[in-house]
């Protein structure tokens, strides 16, 4: 599809960006540049008007809610644990499918006190145990979250998992699925509307395309 006029797309480095590219490539968005291999944050495209930055999952939402980029693409993992004030998340792309576990170590430690859980998805977890009706203590941590059980830093953690093998060779095991996640496109609330002309197409053709490789 020919894209008449300007969007910025936010896209994170790593398995995001290979699951979404074939999809943008399916829209004619091309960047001009290898994104895998350049250096460069903001890429160009074969469309005049069409830019892709590449910046971390987390950031995400921040440039889409304030307008630096138009749209992007997230993992629902990083949406439930954003606090901004909010974005459209008009699809669901069914892309980078893991899920959000709470695990803990095969061999069961006795547990004193209060229960530890160490993750880098602390509201997310808060929330959960909270539906639960329990009080733990939430260690934030900014990544390698297996290790933590391992070195009796923590009881539990919440991590994501695709194949379970990180879990497996650190001893773990997953005891509750706390949500099924996949990516989703999201769209800053004034761009839908300014450019509805835009998105609009593009959110039809990319549903049609959505889990579909
Ligand atoms: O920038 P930063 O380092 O914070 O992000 P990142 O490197 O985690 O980003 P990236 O590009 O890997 O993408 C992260 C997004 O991909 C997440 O927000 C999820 O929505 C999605 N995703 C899907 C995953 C996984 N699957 C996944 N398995 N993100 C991370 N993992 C990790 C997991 O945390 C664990 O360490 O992979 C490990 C488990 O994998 P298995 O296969 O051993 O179970
Ligand atoms: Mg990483």
């Amino acid at each position: 599809m020919n894209i008449n006029g300007s969007l910025t797309i936010a896209v994170s480095k790593g398995r995001i960006l290979t699951e979404a590219m074939p999809i943008l490539e399916k829209l004619d968005i091309t960047p001009v540049e290898d994104p895998a291999r350049t250096r460069k944050l903001v890429l160009k495209t074969n469309q005049a008007g069409v830019k892709i930055i590449i910046i971390r999952a987390t950031d995400v939402p921040t440039y889409v809610e304030y307008g630096a980029a138009d749209m992007g693409i997230a993992g629902k993992d990083v949406l439930m644990e954003y606090t901004g004030n909010g974005v459209y998340e008009p699809l669901d792309l069914q892309i980078a499918l893991c899920k959000m576990v709470l695990a803990e170590p095969r061999q069961r430690k006795t547990i004193n006190g209060r229960l530890r859980v160490a993750t880098k998805y602390v509201n997310t977890t808060r929330n959960y145990f909270a539906g639960q009706g329990k009080q733990v203590e939430i260690i934030k941590l900014y990544g390698s979250m297996e290790l933590a059980p391992v070195l009796g830093l923590a009881d539990q953690i919440v991590d994501l998992v695709d194949t379970g093998n990180t879990l497996k060779v650190n001893g773990l095991v997953p005891v509750e699925t706390i949500a099924e996640i996949s990516s989703r496109v999201i769209v800053n609330k004034a761009a839908m509307k300014m450019k509805y002309q835009i998105i609009k197409p593009m959110l039809k053709e990319m549903n049609a395309l959505a889990g579909k490789k």
